[in-house]
């Protein structure tokens, strides 16, 4: 196995359902990563040594996911330089999403967290792609690849609606 070049935490097990797509897209992309539960409030201290050590460990990004009063992700951004991408949960405890999501976007200036969608872990794995990208050749062709199906298979379906539809219309 080589060195996880990503960080994959979570506040809870609870939230492994919405967290495993980005887990699922970096394994795509043949990017090492780990996962494990970190709990800013249940396992304060585990959050700290997890955050102090993830440079020195070789991690170039950190995920973290949680839900309601989501912490986890600012926390950790603060403990340390390395960049934090912030996934909002809806999880067991959250009113309606909102919570997590204003608690990891609101974050004061100085403290950045990047943050994505309620439950956009996918696109949480593709940022931290595209941020490896940055220097990484070989990940910068896989994304491009990745973008360039996208692309094809939203021609492919407007070649369908076309045909389904009658309609002309070809940009
Ligand atoms: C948050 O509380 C976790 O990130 C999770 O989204 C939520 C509920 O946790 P459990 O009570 O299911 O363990 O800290």
């Amino acid at each position: 196995m080589s060195t996880p070049l990503v960080g994959i935490i979570m506040g809870s097990d609870s939230d492994l359902p919405v967290m495993q797509a980005a887990a699922a897209i970096l394994e795509q992309f043949n990017i090492p990563f780990e996962l494990t539960v970190v709990s800013a409030h249940r396992t304060p201290l585990r959050m700290v040594q997890y955050a102090q050590q993830a440079r020195s460990r070789g991690l170039k990004v950190i995920i973290a996911g949680a839900g309601g009063a989501a912490h986890l992700p600012g926390m950790v951004a603060s403990l340390t330089s390395l960049p934090v991408i912030g996934v909002p949960v809806k999880s067991s405890n959250s009113i309606d999403g909102w919570d997590s999501v204003l608690s990891i976007l609101q974050m004061p200036n100085g403290i950045p967290v990047a943050t994505v969608a309620l439950n956009a872990a996918k696109n949480a794995g593709i940022l931290a792609a595209s941020i490896l990208s940055a220097y990484d050749e070989n990940i910068a062709q896989v994304l491009d690849a990745y973008k360039q199906q996208l692309q094809e298979e939203v021609l492919h379906k407007a070649e369908k609606l076309k045909t389904d539809w009658q309609n002309d219309f070809d940009a």
